[in-house]
């Protein structure tokens, strides 16, 4: 399938979806966020794929919503039409590992649909910010919320209180990415990270997946016990089978399909 605002090209069992409005910064508007979430929701549930990989441009992963788009917005229209609700939400439900790959800017709404990939790598270009207070309005997708977990509350309200774009080394010591590259390499190397987690057993990753996000949402004992019971029902199935004994064996496991 084409889409007007999205790249999509094939690595085998990996999937990478590219940001596409290039005059624009990858600005993010309705139609981009619709096709968006009908791309990630179809790999979801496509069986020859195992890993989505969430990436922009060399100039921009994105930078921000779009500000034209939203200029004469009123309150009934945001409101009333659940703007931000309605469809840039669709990453969250995405069962399987997705990969955020981010080179230039990172702005805005594009930091908080980064923030909102399982985890970040980074090009050595890549310059994050929530500028939102200097056009007015404050984060509308989570980045008053998901920046300061990721990174620290000083350093997220410095970054929201002042416009502050950080880079992608303080991005990756202060825990918002967990790899740089070089920018000329980040998307050979990201696709090799995403192959390795393409040859894992995809119904682990997604338990993995889901047990990670728990830790965001509920107590730790309880968090604990939720583990658990993948941990518990794991015993017995095909991949827990071929993993230890690949192991006892001394082979390398094959996972496909599992
Ligand atoms: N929206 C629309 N167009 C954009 C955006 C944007 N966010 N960012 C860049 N563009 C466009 C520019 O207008 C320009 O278009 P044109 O060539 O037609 O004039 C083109 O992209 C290239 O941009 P620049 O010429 O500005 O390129 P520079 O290299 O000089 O600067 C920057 C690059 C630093 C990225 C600069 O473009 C910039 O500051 N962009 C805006 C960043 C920003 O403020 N982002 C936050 C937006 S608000 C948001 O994301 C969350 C809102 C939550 C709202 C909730 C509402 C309910």
């Amino acid at each position: 399938m084409e889409y007007a605002d999205l790249l999509i090209e094939n690595h085998g069992k990996v999937v990478v979806v590219r940001l596409n409005r290039p005059k624009a910064m990858n600005a993010l508007n309705d139609n981009m966020m619709n096709e968006l979430g009908e791309a990630l929701r179809k790999f979801d549930k496509d069986p020859a794929i195992n890993v989505i990989v969430l990436t922009g441009s060399e100039k921009a992963f994105a930078a921000g919503a779009d500000i034209a788009a939203m200029a004469n917005y009123d309150y009934q229209e945001t409101y009333g039409n659940n703007y931000i609700g309605r469809n840039w939400e669709h990453i969250l439900d995405i069962r399987k590992p997705v990969i955020g790959v981010v080179s230039g800017y990172c702005l805005g709404g594009g930091c908080e649909l980064a923030m909102m990939c399982d985890f970040l790598i980074a090009a050595d270009s890549a310059k994050f910010g929530q500028p939102e207070i200097k056009v007015g309005v404050t984060p509308g997708a989570g980045g008053t919320q998901r920046l300061p977990r990721a990174i620290s509350k000083s350093k997220a309200m410095d970054m929201l209180l002042t416009t502050r774009m950080i880079d992608a080394l303080e991005a990756e010591r202060t825990g918002l990415v967990s790899r740089v590259y070089p920018a000329a390499e980040v998307m050979e190397e990201s696709i090799k990270i995403a192959q390795g987690i393409a040859e894992m057993p995809v119904s682990v990753a997604m338990q993995i997946k889901d047990c990670v996000n728990q830790a965001y949402e509920t107590t730790l004992s309880q968090g604990v016990a939720y583990e658990r019971r993948y941990f518990h029902a794991g015993f017995g199935t095909p991949a827990q089978k071929e993993g230890m004994s690949a192991f006892l064996e001394k082979r390398k496991p094959d996972f496909e399909g599992l």
